[in-house]
């Protein structure tokens, strides 16, 4: 819990992640990328809240626990903590991490599904199609087209469905068939709504091309979505109908709510000044959870939308999507002890733009560390380290020139000094820029400008060698 306080709250979130696996590079890369940006606006002066954790109902993982022979309570609290040792080792800054099976969420989401369900935005039906487990999602026929089994199989068909049935458009694994009574959430009713939200706010999905991807789905026409299943018990009863459990995704959503303090009459003042938050940091594939029916939840209940959900692209191994159900995943740990922390979470950061799906690979990790790393950003602080040690007692000398100076170079009337000079001054603009864009790889760019710049100011200057010339040394 926090209080409120006179500077402007910032609060940034991470998808949560299921806990069928321990975390790997994928679940890094976006907690990496939301920790710059929670330490970025820290600096600004801005009250952050960095909120990350796992997403520990649903099927998916009961049956992952089950394969580890667990039962589900005793399999998510193992897997917690290897994910917050991965968080700690990472140096990952989150102001609080939330379980899915926090007492606190268990409140904030019956509250919510109650009024929804007061509200007749949700009703009892049946749902009978296809599921991908792996991604816990419904699929429609009209989604699956081109897929065979859809076109050409025959529907009362059990075990054709079974033995072959379509597969996932989203991680192309095989769907399975689902005939269960549910409830619905009445999501095509807000359909209009939608578009003309998006439209009012074009800032609210970004990258563009994502922008367009919801917007062409959601003008294909939205269906009602089921949000409970009665044979899965592994998850949060619905208050109404203890025989049901809510579906993962809307108890998952709900937890950017809960974290400020939704439906605790004792934190009404905090959830006030928090929410809406600034920014919901997810991967393309789970776009349509936050830009549609998310925003569709919280209009449903008269909350107000977050300002922004921006969703980066895939990490690709050898042209494939990595993954931890598929195994080519590889691992934070590993990577750290190799690269350092520091080396690690530069490497993402540089070398793939956000936003884009992006090729990783040993070698671009081995060149980035030795040319950027080693190189001149090494070069850069060891002969700095050194000639302060060396020609100046251990402190920053004063500037060149006059008494008045700041001790940046340029004072001077040397042409490369005033370079060096206006590309330190620009710096901080095009940083600011570059990270209001959530473009992290140009913000790097903009300081390796400068280290390269400093870099070539002191190889053509050669400090070194003026100092070993006493009449030269006030050059220096
Ligand atoms: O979807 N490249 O959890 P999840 C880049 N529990 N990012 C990747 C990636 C890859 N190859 N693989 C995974 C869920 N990610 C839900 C979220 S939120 C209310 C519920 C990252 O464990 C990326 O951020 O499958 C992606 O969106 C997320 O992990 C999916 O994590």
């Amino acid at each position: 819990m926090t209080t409120p306080t006179n500077k402007t709250s910032y609060y940034l979130t991470t998808p949560i992640y299921y806990v069928n696996a321990a975390p790997h590079l994928g679940t890094a890369y976006t907690t990496i990328a939301a920790d710059a940006m929670a330490r970025y606006r820290r600096q600004q002066g801005h009250d952050v809240l960095f909120l990350t954790g796992l997403d520990e109902h649903g099927q998916k993982v009961a049956e992952a626990a089950a394969a580890n022979n667990h039962d589900p309570a005793a399999w998510v609290d193992a897997l917690a903590s290897s994910f917050l040792d991965t968080w700690q080792l990472l140096n990952i800054s989150n102001d609080r991490f939330i379980r899915t099976t926090d007492a606190d969420h268990a409140r904030a989401v019956r509250a919510l599904a109650q009024r929804l369900y007061d509200s007749d935005d949700i009703y009892r039906g049946s749902y009978e199609g296809w599921y991908c487990l792996p991604d816990e999602t419904y699929w429609a026929a009209s989604d699956l087209e081109g897929s065979e089994y859809v076109q050409t199989g025959d529907v009362d068909d059990v075990e054709a469905r079974r033995l072959d049935p379509p597969l996932c458009p989203e991680c192309g694994r095989p769907l399975r068939y689902v005939t269960e009574d549910n409830y619905f959430f009445r999501l095509s009713a807000y359909q209009d709504w939608l578009l003309e939200f998006y439209e009012r706010h074009p800032d609210f999905i970004g990258p563009d091309t994502r922008r367009n991807e919801v917007l062409s789905f959601v003008r294909g026409g939205l269906h009602d979505l089921s949000i409970s299943r009665a044979n899965v018990k592994w998850g949060i009863p619905l208050p109404w109908d203890e025989s049901h459990t809510m579906y993962v995704w809307f108890d998952a959503l709900i937890n950017y709510l809960t974290a400020v303090g939704y439906a605790d009459p004792d934190r009404d003042a905090e959830f006030a000044w928090r929410w809406p938050a600034q920014i919901h940091f997810v991967g393309k594939d789970i776009i349509r959870f936050h830009c549609v029916i998310w925003p569709a939840m919280l209009h449903a209940v008269g909350l107000p939308i977050p300002q922004r959900v921006f969703a980066h692209g895939f990490l690709l191994t050898r042209g494939e999507k990595m993954s931890k159900s598929k195994g080519n995943a590889a691992s934070p740990t590993e990577l750290a002890a190799r690269f350092g922390v520091d080396g690690y979470r530069y490497y993402f950061l540089r070398d793939v733009n956000f936003g884009q799906d992006g090729s990783i690979s040993d070698e671009a990790m081995v060149q980035r560390y030795n040319g950027d790393l080693a190189n001149d950003w090494g070069n850069l602080i060891s002969r700095l380290f050194n000639m302060v040690g060396k020609y100046a007692e251990g402190r920053v000398p004063a500037g060149a020139g006059d008494e008045e100076s700041d001790g940046l170079v340029g004072d001077s009337a040397d042409a490369e000094g005033a370079e060096l000079r206006s590309i330190a001054e620009g710096l901080y603009a095009r940083v600011e820029t570059a990270m209001d864009a959530f473009a992290y790889a140009d913000a790097l760019e903009a300081i390796w400008d400068l280290v390269k710049a400093t870099n070539r100011y002191l190889e053509n200057r050669a400090p070194w060698n003026l100092a070993k010339d006493p009449a030269k040394a006030d050059e220096l």
